[in-house]
């Protein structure tokens, strides 16, 4: 039996979940200010992910589910966020939803358009159909969000590691705004 506290979304017991911590230096070019990343300590905890994955990777018709908590912070005035991805099948959905703290989830869809919805505790998010998502902390405590996806979508991080988005949200007087390169 698999646990949760709604509070934080934390999953137990450790034995059934898998852990994925993400730490700066593996996500060397994905930030825009590459003299404020090399200025950052490597080892700086960026997120956390939980995942409960009650079938194999890949099997068609299962679930999964994941809890990540995004860390307060900024590369010069980029927020910390996830890597951000495509599944790899382009129709596979997602839901997310917040538990605690304050975030942008940065969406675009095929023709390279970006746009944010804000994230606050109780708000819900569906992902579409080909649509590459990356979540951004824009407060000052650790975000958390719950997630629900296929367990067949797959992940294309390459894409995004290769041509990014085409937004980037940035503080800009101490506000979260998206500034776009061809948006
Ligand atoms: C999986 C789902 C999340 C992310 C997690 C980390 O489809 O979207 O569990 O894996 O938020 O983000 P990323 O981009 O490093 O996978
Ligand atoms: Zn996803």
């Amino acid at each position: 039996m698999i646990q949760i506290d709604w509070s934080r979304g934390v999953l137990q017991p450790n034995a059934k979940i898998v852990e994925r911590v993400k730490m700066l230096g593996q996500l060397d070019g994905i930030f825009a200010d590459s003299e404020a990343f090399r200025a950052l300590d490597p080892n700086t905890v960026v997120y956390r992910v939980q995942a409960w994955c009650p079938v194999p990777e890949g099997t068609e018709g299962g679930l999964f589910w994941g809890t990540t908590v995004v860390e307060p912070g900024q590369v010069g005035s980029e927020y910390f966020m996830t890597h951000g991805h495509l599944h790899q099948k382009r129709n596979r959905t997602e839901y997310y939803g917040v538990v605690e703290g304050k975030g942008a989830l940065i969406l675009m869809d095929e023709s390279r358009s970006t746009w944010t919805e804000p994230m606050s505790p109780g708000s819900l998010h569906f992902i579409s159909p080909n649509t590459a998502h990356r979540v951004a902390n824009v407060g000052s405590a650790a975000l958390r969000f719950v997630a629900c996806w296929p367990s067949d979508a797959g992940h294309d991080y390459e894409s995004i590691r290769r041509n990014g988005f085409s937004a980037r949200l940035l503080s800009v007087d101490g506000e979260a705004k998206l500034v776009g390169s061809d948006a």
